[in-house]
């Protein structure tokens, strides 16, 4: 089969439609501006503010899609869900909230294409990355959620929910659908030879709430237990 696209990037979207038209829109530009033949998958838990509908609506637009799910079943699933829908050589994930950076895409995307790497990790913890406006608080709940996964890889930002990979490095590999951590998922569970991070800085969201609540701490020390212990946590 040859596929329609070259490169998917899975956005799961819950409550997301006072920012999701702005994050379509630059992702098109940024696809067309540096020649990336790209769709955009929305994967949407039929949310209350109508942002399913509205991406249904930009679908002539913009190369967008959108497949809906019938609730909130959580963003790892979502993700999972949404590549099982694609057939692009290049699959991607990241949020629909202007954290991850549109404009970090082509590079992450090139250092699969050029050959750099089979997985490229946008990241926050290496030289040029950083976290914009967080409260310490949540400075220190990533930093320790980022150390208590550390034996498992040597990369940096495990927790990091901005990644491209080839889908060779997902095909038949078993996915916990668990939490918010797909990133942690694929970096420990992919089958890859290499592995690169780019820098990004994550900035704080722009529009509509967060759903980061207390149970997805609970649920990110669930995946972890699973990946030391495999099956018996
Ligand atoms: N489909 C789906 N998407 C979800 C679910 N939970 C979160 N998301 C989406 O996953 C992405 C990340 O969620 P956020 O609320 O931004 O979480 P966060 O970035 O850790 O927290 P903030 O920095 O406070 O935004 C966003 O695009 C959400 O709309 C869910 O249950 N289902
Ligand atoms: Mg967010």
């Amino acid at each position: 089969m040859n596929p329609a696209h070259d490169v998917a990037v899975v956005i799961p979207t819950y409550n997301e439609s006072l920012g999701i038209e702005k994050l379509i829109a630059a992702l098109t530009g940024v696809f067309r501006a540096n020649g990336i033949n790209g769709e955009i998958v929305i994967v949407d838990d039929n949310s209350p503010d109508g942002t399913g509908a509205l991406v249904d609506s930009l679908a002539g637009k913009y190369p967008v899609r959108c497949v809906h799910r019938a609730g909130k079943l959580g963003l790892s699933s979502a993700v999972i869900d949404g590549w099982a829908t694609c057939t692009s050589p290049i699959l991607g994930a990241m949020d629909a909230d202007f954290s991850h950076d549109p404009n970090a895409v082509p590079q992450l995307v090139q250092a699969i294409t050029k050959g750099a790497c089979e997985l490229a990790i946008g990241s926050r913890y290496i030289s040029g990355g950083g976290v914009a406006n967080w409260p310490w608080r949540r400075k220190i709940t990533s930093r320790v959620a980022i150390a208590l996964a550390r034996p498992l890889t040597p990369v940096r930002d495990v927790t990091s929910g901005f990644f491209f990979l080839k889908r060779s490095v997902i095909d038949g590999v078993k996915l916990d659908p668990i939490g918010f951590k797909i990133g942690l998922e694929v970096i420990a569970k992919g089958k890859y030879k290499t592995v690169k991070e780019i820098p990004y800085v994550f900035t704080d969201r722009t529009s509509g709430t967060s759903k980061l609540n207390s149970g997805e701490i609970v649920n990110y020390l669930k995946q972890l237990a699973r990946i030391y212990f495999g099956g018996r946590a």
